[in-house]
């Protein structure tokens, strides 16, 4: 049956070799037999520029051009981890790099995908500090910088965001109701695809009548997680790590 596959929040890198090896299976045994994938953020733990080609970065690339090359159409939106990810990475892979927020139709249902960090206002602190790495003169500047300071910074802030969510409630850090619905009725749909909290759930409600579902897709720590949609529906999967 034709069908799409939604992934997000892998954080590969060379330290988990068993979240490798299973995205690496699941492009060459699954992908390669869908109408699409979409990547919707977080793929790696942390993106400092296309410039960075490691050989785990090359072994990555590779698992994508295979699949693009057998004409299997890759998008990808950027998480708050890859939001340096730009249009090398995209030449080199034959991957589309998508905008933050986009409309598609999946098999006639209008749905809006996303990363999900957008959704997440009461994180206040979050905010404050995407709208500061956003800035385009910063990531010109950022980018210029040898790779080992680079490195070295976005270190710093990962370990900065470890600490800062130790502090945070449960509660800050998921989506907040009202801007899913103010993002819904703006875009003139209700059915929405996104990843970022780790919360893997098929939310489902009702608001004046009318019938919503937002999907948040799994991320990649104890397991793989993929949605496959088709004509029929979105089923949630997850895929194990170790080959049995
Ligand atoms: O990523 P995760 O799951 O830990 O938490 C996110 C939010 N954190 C982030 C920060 C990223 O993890 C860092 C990624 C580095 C990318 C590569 C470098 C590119 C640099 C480009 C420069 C132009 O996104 C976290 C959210 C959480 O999701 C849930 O939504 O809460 O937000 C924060 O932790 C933000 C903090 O509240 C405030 C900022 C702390 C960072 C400290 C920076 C120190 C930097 C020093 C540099 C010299
Ligand atoms: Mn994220």
């Amino acid at each position: 049956m034709p069908h799409t596959l939604f992934i997000a929040d892998l954080h590969l890198s060379p330290t988990r070799p068993d979240i490798t090896d299973c995205f690496e299976r699941f492009m060459q045994q699954e992908v390669i037999h869908a109408d699409a994938l979409y990547v919707l953020g977080d793929l790696f733990e942390a993106w400092i520029g296309d410039d960075d080609n490691s050989p785990f970065h090359q072994q990555i690339k590779a698992a994508f051009s295979a699949v693009t090359e057998r004409g299997v159409p890759v998008y990808f939106i950027h998480g708050n981890r890859d939001f340096l990810i730009g249009q090398r990475f995209a030449r080199e892979t034959g991957v589309t790099l998508l905008n933050e927020l986009e409309c598609i139709d999946l098999y006639g249902t209008p749905t809006l995908i996303l990363h999900g960090d957008t959704l997440c206002l009461e994180d206040v602190d979050y905010q404050a500090f995407r709208r500061k790495v956003h800035q385009p003169w910063l990531q010109r500047l950022f980018l210029c910088l040898p790779l080992t300071w680079r490195r070295k910074i976005a270190a710093k802030m990962r370990a900065g965001s470890a600490n800062a969510n130790q502090q945070k409630s449960s509660t800050i850090m998921d989506v907040t109701p009202q801007e899913v619905q103010r993002q819904l009725d703006n875009a003139g749909v209700t059915n929405m695809i996104h990843g970022h909290t780790h919360r893997p759930h098929i939310h489902q409600w009702h608001q004046h009548g009318t019938a919503y579902q937002r999907i948040v897709l799994g991320d990649w720590y104890d397991h793989g997680s993929v949605l496959v949609c088709s004509a029929q529906g979105c089923d949630l999967q997850t895929r194990n790590f170790t080959h049995r």
